[in-house]
């Protein structure tokens, strides 16, 4: 009986069969579902316009999706202006800028940075750690030490824009990091190059005035970043702590393999994050591909935004939420 029911989940995700519990909850979504190929794309978490352009000038030469994901974060890792990513990144409550990033590749790779100081490209450690040591995870001095000694060099990341807003938190000082509902700019970044294969990154300096040590989903394979390149990729935003106790980005892509396309599995995400007593007030936005180069994003609270470039067409998408009232 078991078997022949696992039997039956596992024909269905090969031959694509949406499975009937599904269509009862998404019944917009039928079994004839475009099977066209929509890749190349490549797609960022808010209004990571530049980054979406550097990784399409990657992906429109034929480059590969590793690439196009890796020059895609450094954008906003070397903007000054996003307190939320590298460089220009807002502190911890005690005024240091500690730094979260992941990266996996089309074959299953991964590799990951936290609580990183002092260096302005966390995924590019993140990408030497995958490609160059036998680790997933490097983390806080080790990270630092593994950076420099691969030619990484140290900088001060805290500017006075970020050390201002640092100043002014700490006159209120209240020690509980709050998610802020409406904009944040940590980049996920998806891509899906020209011969179909899938990769995927994400960087954060997490949530502004964190306590000292505290990492988020981002650098956690699984939860803020996932990929499999027989399936697709997600990747999230929002309240670090709601997207690891959910394992937010594989669930998606464990969706996906069911047959659900990346709006539905994003959505069902969205929805499992309900079950938190705190859930009204916390922020989360996923975005995730298939292999079909099809995209999906969907947030809890609105105000999330996501921005595309999918066959050299270019969209920024305010992204639906479950709830749609600030
Ligand atoms: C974190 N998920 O560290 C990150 C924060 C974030 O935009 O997404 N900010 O929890």
């Amino acid at each position: 009986m078991k078997n022949s029911r696992r039997q039956f989940i596992k024909n269905t995700a090969l031959t694509g069969i949406i499975l009937p519990s599904i269509i009862k909850e998404f019944p917009e979504v039928k079994n004839s579902e475009s099977k066209v190929i929509q890749y190349p794309i490549t797609i960022a978490t808010w209004n990571n316009k530049k980054a979406i352009q550097a990784a399409w000038s990657i992906l429109k030469a034929e480059g590969d999706a590793l690439d196009a994901v890796q020059a895609g974060a450094m954008v906003p890792e070397a903007d000054p202006e996003d307190t939320s990513v590298g460089y220009g990144g807002f502190p911890d409550r005690d005024g240091d800028v500690t730094l979260d990033a992941s990266i996996m590749d089309h074959k299953g790779n991964a590799g990951a940075v936290m609580y990183l100081e002092g260096i302005k490209h966390p995924i590019a450690v993140a990408r030497m750690v995958m490609e160059k040591t036998p680790h997933v995870f490097l983390a806080g001095s080790g990270a630092k030490q593994f950076a420099l000694e691969n030619g990484f060099i140290e900088e001060n990341l805290l500017t006075e824009k970020a050390k201002q807003a640092w100043e002014n938190w700490k006159l209120n000082s209240k020690y509980e990091p709050k998610i802020n509902s409406e904009r944040h700019d940590t980049i996920g970044i998806l891509a899906q190059d020209s011969k179909g294969n899938i990769a995927g990154a994400c960087s954060t300096s997490g949530l502004a005035f964190k306590m000292k040590g505290r990492v988020g989903d981002s650098p956690i394979i699984g939860a803020g970043l996932y990929v499999d390149n027989e399936v697709g990729a997600a990747t999230a935003t929002g309240l670090g702590e709601a997207v690891v106790k959910k394992v937010g980005a594989f669930s998606i892509v464990e969706m996906m393999r069911t047959g659900m396309s990346p709006q539905m599995a994003c959505e069902a995400a969205v929805k499992r994050l309900l079950s938190m007593p705190n859930h009204k007030d916390l922020q989360v936005g996923y975005i995730a591909i298939n292999n079909l180069g099809q995209y999906g994003g969907f947030s809890l609270q609105p105000g999330f935004q996501f921005y595309l470039i999918q066959k050299g067409k270019a969209k920024l998408v305010e992204s639906k939420s479950y709830f749609k009232n600030k």
